[in-house]
């Protein structure tokens, strides 16, 4: 621990408001950057003593709620919302920034995880997604049984699908599969099951959860993870059970409890390298007096407040 004692520097944070749910199935998701707001996401943080800015929210199309062309639904939609999301984090993260996204649906995290590869890439920085969720989100539009692009973002970051969707960061693949773990999972989809296992994404399943702990799935998950490594969160609140975070369109009995939840995020906390986050798919009109958007609101402190508060040794 007594690399926390040297002289460090607070990294600065920069809120960036999403309200897309062009990439869902169910509506609503595009209220969940205020939801968080409410909650009181800008003062959990910068009580800690983080500067936060909150740059407000990005604009993009409306959801027209179409059905699926070729495999895709909204994919031109979804593609206008990214290139203004990778933007605006490649600029935060330029800016030597800690971007959050405040969400969204999931399909947000193309343009995000495309823009801190690209950062990564131009500062010579090693990378870590941690993926948190109750599915994989790695589908194609082959295998998709809905179209809905945010089940599918893993997959364009990793190089497959149409170029408008994969090409957002300037690079394709913008990241590789051993860049990512997945934790929580546990609804795949049969041809996205094998899809994951052909490339080789780490998947820590619930099965997994269940038989070694929490504890030990995020040692393994945060294994190898060194000072030059940018470690970005991509959470997904229906990684989160149910029963304590009802407020999502596509929930899975079966998840992570709130301690849990709570030790994933201050392992990643005790780290020091958390230099990115999205929080998805928080659905306002689903959700019970506010109760899962506290919620997210509550670990995003934890992610802050245990031990290091964001802090860049030397
Ligand atoms: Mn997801």
């Amino acid at each position: 621990m007594t690399r926390l004692k040297t002289a460090m520097t607070i990294i600065p944070v920069s809120l960036i408001g999403v309200p897309t749910d062009v990439g869902a199935g169910t509506p609503g998701a595009r209220m969940g950057p205020d939801a968080l707001r409410v909650a009181g996401i800008v003062q959990a943080i910068a009580h800690f003593g983080v500067e936060v800015r909150d740059c407000g929210n990005l604009s993009g199309p409306g959801n027209p709620d179409l059905p699926a062309v070729n495999g895709f639904r909204h994919m031109r939609e979804v593609a206008a919302w990214n290139r203004s999301v990778h933007d605006a984090v490649h600029a935060e993260l330029h800016a030597g920034r800690l971007p959050i996204m405040l969400g969204g649906d999931h399909c947000l995290a193309i343009g995000s995880i495309s823009a801190v590869a690209r950062h990564c890439r131009e500062t010579g920085k090693s990378l870590r997604v941690l993926w948190f969720d109750a599915h994989a989100d790695f589908n194609t539009a082959s295998v998709t049984p809905t179209g809905n692009i945010h089940g599918m973002p893993g997959a364009f970051l990793c190089g497959y699908g149409p170029s408008l969707l994969t090409e957002i960061g300037g690079h394709v693949p913008a990241i590789l599969p051993q860049d990512i773990r997945q934790i929580g999972i546990r609804s795949v989809d049969d041809g996205e099951k094998r899809f994951l296992a052909e490339i080789g994404i780490e998947v820590f399943d619930m099965r997994y959860v269940d038989e070694v702990g929490m504890r030990e799935t995020m040692e393994q998950a945060l294994a190898g993870v060194a000072s030059d490594t940018h470690l970005h969160v991509s959470l997904d609140v229906d990684f989160l059970d149910p029963e304590i975070a009802p407020g999502v369109g596509t929930t899975v009995r079966g998840g992570p409890t709130y301690r849990e939840a709570q030790l994933c995020m201050e392992m990643i906390a005790d780290t020091g390298r958390l230099r990115s986050l999205d929080i998805v798919e928080l659905n306002p009109a689903l959700d019970l007096r506010n109760t899962t958007a506290e919620l997210a609101v509550d670990l995003v402190e934890s992610l802050f407040g245990k031990s290091t508060l964001m802090r860049l040794h030397g």
